[in-house]
């Protein structure tokens, strides 16, 4: 199983300390120096980050104030003028990293295309002239809904340059997802591709933009620019519809970026959460840059020789800040991969590895449990002695995992780095630094310099040592989200208001269980709400009810998470029919298909099991305690004295 449990965690003693070869040669080389840094930045959180700012990126006008806090609305860097897209390009033109690999493509099919600095300038600044012709302006939202090709990050780059905010939608959400994401930012504009490669298949994402957009789907969209990637055919709308190469071909690549506002909106997110629909999230401009940009460098000890791999989509944030802005404003070079261990190509990780010399690799436990399935010999027929550090996210890693990870990947001699962070974030908030903090397999170990992260009760008090409580942060961050767009008081609510303030002074809730070891070192056990991590896709379980019980057959949902060996959980639905329906197979593969076609592949149900009632509380609720249980195969826990009808459990179990 690899959710880890109380038990496990307190079992765990196995510590590694940093390589003397790779402390000796990184930039935070020892406990001790990462340990001045945690103070200095306690003790003025404010002189930390602005010296920083300083130091770390190039403004058109400084900022007055470092930070204006009113709980829980942030400014940082308040007054000054930046661009990111400038930080990330233009900057390093007039240094030696101008002819340096800004980004390394790897298609699915096996074509490649390498863009320096110079060269991925000038395509976001062709780009960025095209949407300014198609009538973008400063403060228009962007949909971006694209396959992993280079376009994707040269989409983002363009609207940060013209000072657009984008809103990223990842290609594996259904047309009807989208849909909602671009109504919900009012989206002028989508960029997209005629479709992408998706495990030895074409994707057709512009016919899903279609599908969005038919009969005024989405009434703001005015234009689509349409990437060609795998040549498929698709209708396009007179009028509506552009090629992007047949516009790029006559478009001047001339385009200053434009001077920002530091707290200006960089991008919406969206991601799921408790209730109802998905929030979106709000990153602005200043602050994420230096954020995503300062825990990339330290955390991942980024050195300018290296060859770096996130295997992220950039449909994600992880995509966003350490495969696009965090590697570029440091002038990193970046791989991108189109495609995925599939069974026509189990080994193809490990041969892009081989291939382009990757030294850092950043991957999801959930990748790690499916590469153990496939088997040593994938990796152990590949020359991975290139690589010097590894990184993970998305989910508690099981120590049997890190294990195998440090082992047959990293050869023994890599680091691993554990990334704590969330959407909501912008950037790693607890993670080893690697040449300075020794790693315990299946802990983020500390906070990064500035953050103070806790683990406390419902009322906010610290629990004790290895007592399971709240992972909550202390004070503002540069790259904590602004608000969740459109719904400020949801912001207030979810985040700051879980645990209520005491005497004016906010903590920032993450939704997630943790504990903190007699080191101060991080477990993380995992969501705390309705929230579920399907191979480390996060999934609001709501959403998958509302997909159900929209479908005519379905009375009643209720959707679980149920352990899987490989993907972390998967999704477990309870159904209840209407009365003219009855269980079939045929029913439950079409109710899958239905989710699929609501919220998208991710979301597709595991198991459907159709039930002739809920486990509810006298009150109405239903009992999801006792539903994961069964879920999980398990013998019902803990107390049921509140359930109205004890003859549902003795039925349910009977189906099990
Ligand atoms: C980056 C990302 C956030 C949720 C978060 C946790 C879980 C992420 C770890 C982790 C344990 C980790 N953003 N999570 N990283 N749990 N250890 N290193 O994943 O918004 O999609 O998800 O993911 O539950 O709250 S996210």
């Amino acid at each position: 199983m690899s959710q880890p449990t109380i038990e496990s965690i307190l079992q765990e003693k196995r510590s590694f300390s940093p390589p003397s070869e790779f402390s000796e040669k990184a930039q935070i080389k020892s406990l001790q120096e990462y340990q001045q840094l945690y103070e200095q930045a306690k003790a003025d959180p404010q002189k930390f980050w602005a010296d920083l700012a300083a130091q770390e990126l190039d403004w058109f006008q400084k900022w007055d104030t470092v930070l204006d806090w009113q709980p829980p609305f942030a400014k940082w860097f308040v007054g000054g003028k930046i661009n990111i897209s400038y930080n990330c390009l233009d900057r390093h033109l007039t240094t030696w990293r101008r002819n340096k690999a800004a980004l390394i493509w790897e298609g699915e099919p096996g074509d490649s295309r390498t863009l320096t600095y110079a060269q991925l300038h000038r395509e976001v600044c062709q780009m960025a002239n095209v949407l300014k012709q198609l009538g973008v302006q400063k403060g228009d939202c962007v949909g971006i809904y694209m396959p992993m090709i280079p376009e994707a990050a040269i989409a983002m780059l363009a609207c940060a340059r013209i000072g657009a905010p984008h809103t990223v939608v990842f290609g594996g959400f259904s047309a009807e997802a989208l849909k909602d994401r671009l109504v919900d930012a009012s989206a002028k504009l989508v960029i997209t591709a005629d479709g992408g490669w998706r495990k030895d298949a074409i994707v057709p994402l512009k016919d899903q933009v279609d599908l969005a957009l038919a009969n005024q789907g989405v009434p703001s969209i005015e234009n689509v620019l349409v990437v060609e990637r795998t040549k498929q055919t698709t209708q396009m709308e007179p009028g509506r519809d552009h090629w992007w190469h047949e516009l790029q071909a006559g478009v001047s690549a001339d385009c200053p970026a434009e001077p920002m506002d530091s707290e200006d909106m960089l991008f919406i997110l969206y991601t799921s959460g408790t209730t109802g629909k998905p929030k979106g999230v709000v990153h602005t401009t200043a602050g994420y840059n230096l954020y995503s940009h300062m825990t990339l460098k330290w955390a991942f000890d980024l050195q300018d020789t290296d060859v770096y791999w996130c295997t992220a989509d950039v449909g994600w944030i992880t995509g966003h800040s350490y495969i696009v802005y965090g590697p570029l404003s440091n002038g990193a070079t970046s791989v991108m991969y189109e495609g995925a261990p599939r069974p026509s190509n189990p080994g193809c990780s490990w041969d892009v590895v081989e291939k382009y010399g990757v030294n850092i690799f950043y991957t999801a436990p959930t990748a790690i449990r499916a590469f153990i399935k496939m088997g040593e010999q994938y990796p152990n027929a590949r020359d991975l002695s290139s690589l010097r550090l590894l990184g993970t996210v998305g989910e508690p890693i099981n120590p049997e995992a890190w294990m195998w990870y440090h082992k047959v990947i990293g050869g023994e001699r890599c680091p691993i780095v554990d990334t704590w962070w969330q959407t909501e974030t912008g950037g790693f908030m607890i993670t080893p630094l690697p040449g300075a903090i020794p790693t315990k397999p299946g802990s983020a170990t500390l906070p990064f310099p500035g953050i103070i992260a806790d683990v406390v009760d419902l009322e906010g008090n610290p629990v004790s040592n290895n007592q399971g409580g709240y992972l909550v942060v202390r004070h503002p961050w540069p790259g904590m989200m602004r608000t969740v767009y459109g719904d400020p008081d949801r912001f207030r609510r979810t985040y700051w208001e879980h645990i209520p303030p005491q005497d004016g002074q906010y903590l920032y809730f993450a939704g997630d269980g943790a504990r903190k070891d007699e080191d101060g070192y991080f477990w993380v056990m995992g969501r705390v709400d309705d929230v579920i991590n399907v191979a480390g896709h996060r999934l609001g379980t709501m959403e998958i009810e509302s997909a159900l019980v929209s479908h005519p057959a379905v009375a009643e949902a209720a959707v679980v998470g149920r352990p899987d060996e490989v993907k972390g959980e998967d999704v477990f639905a309870f159904v209840t029919l209407e009365g003219s329906y009855s269980p079939s197979e045929e029913l439950e593969k079409e109710l899958k298909q239905h989710v699929v076609k609501e919220i998208g592949a991710i979301a597709r149900p595991g198991q459907i099991r159709f039930t002739d009632g809920m486990p509810k509380t006298r009150s109405g609720k239903i009992m999801r305690r006792l539903l994961r249980n069964l879920a999980a195969g398990q013998e019902v826990a803990g107390d049921t004295s509140t359930l109205e009808d004890r003859g549902v459990l003795d039925k349910l179990r009977g189906g099990a």
